[in-house]
């Protein structure tokens, strides 16, 4: 008879702004400290684990990388609720890679995402559908997308595996494609990045993988021949709408975990905004408990991820 397979408890990650939802695209998009660290606590109690976080300028609302904006916001998220905090150091367009990674080595959170190597990231299709923009920056970042790479050389895969490392902090690696996982193997083979690891599939990206259970079932069958079965944690992000949805639930399926968000997709429903990061929190763990799947604490996330804890942090 087959083993069953036991399936660990559902780490939902809960990505809040990211920087290239536009404002313009959802009036719920948090902004400020305060309502990233609102949107940070109502995602908890919904469920999330884990939130993923990005700043942006109260005033202008562009993504910044601001160290005063970003202690405030991370402090009052420690404040308000017990949730792992992921620091995003992707960044936003026009960041430099000391920008990003400054987070890091400055309040040495639990955790903080990776990204594993150079590549297009498009978001001018974008452009046709925002009849009128909030704010004048976005135009212009919507459409300099076009011409943009994102960078994360190896120099720059190198510092940033230094940094997490020194610092204790557990990087989540972000996967766009197959090449990500070999800059990864890469990375692992040359001693930069320890075992075990937590990858995270990105998919649905215009110069990444497609977003379709197929691409996922490729990079995670590819993952699991580069490293065997107890060296890694994975998780998934599907793009837009459905396919955070579908794809959260091939890999709530499959024993992998979710990551959702308004810095992801911004529909509940088809043409139906979310009205806040709380609401799409919901739908994927009712899902995940349709699917019979159990739901992670945050205490049973630091667990299953190997985290330093709370008390570890500098802010
Ligand atoms: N915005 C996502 C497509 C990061 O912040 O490091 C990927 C992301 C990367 O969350
Ligand atoms: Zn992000």
């Amino acid at each position: 008879m087959a083993k069953v397979f036991r399936m660990p408890k559902l780490i939902i990650t809960c990505a809040l702004t990211g920087s290239a939802t536009s404002p313009s695209l959802t009036p719920y998009l948090p902004i400020t400290p305060d309502q990233i660290a609102d949107e940070a606590c109502k995602a908890y109690e919904a469920g999330a684990a884990i939130v993923h976080v990005h700043v942006r300028d109260p005033e202008t609302a562009m993504p910044t990388a601001d160290l005063g904006i970003w202690r405030e916001t991370l402090t009052r998220i420690k404040e308000k609720c017990d949730v792992v905090i992921c620091v995003s150091t992707g960044g936003g367009a026009g960041m430099t890679a000391e920008e990003r990674i400054a987070t890091v080595p400055k309040f040495e959170p639990e955790m903080c995402s990776f990204n594993m190597g150079s590549m297009n990231f498009g978001m001018f299709p974008l452009a046709e559908r925002i009849k009128e923009f909030k704010f004048p920056w976005e135009k212009a970042m919507v459409e300099m997308s076009k011409d943009f790479v994102f960078k994360n050389t190896f120099a720059d895969l190198e510092v940033f595996a230094k940094t997490m490392k020194k610092h204790n902090v557990k990087p989540e690696c972000e996967v766009y494609c197959s090449s990500g996982l070999y800059n990864m193997g890469f990375l692992i083979r040359t001693g930069q990045l320890d075992l075990p690891i937590h990858v995270q599939y990105v998919l649905g990206v215009l110069g990444g993988a497609y977003s379709t259970p197929y691409e996922l079932m490729n990079l995670q069958t590819e993952t699991l021949r580069m490293l065997g079965p107890d060296n890694y944690t994975w998780s998934v992000i599907g793009i837009g709408y459905p396919a955070e949805f579908r794809l959260g639930a091939v890999a709530i399926t499959m024993g992998g975990h979710v990551r959702v968000g308004l810095e992801d997709n911004i529909f509940l429903r088809r043409r139906m905004l979310a009205k806040g990061n709380a609401e799409l929190v919901g739908k994927i763990r009712r899902i995940a408990e349709d699917l019979g799947r159990e739901i992670a604490t945050s205490d049973e996330a630091r667990q299953m991820l190997d985290l330093k804890g709370i008390d570890k942090v500098k802010f």
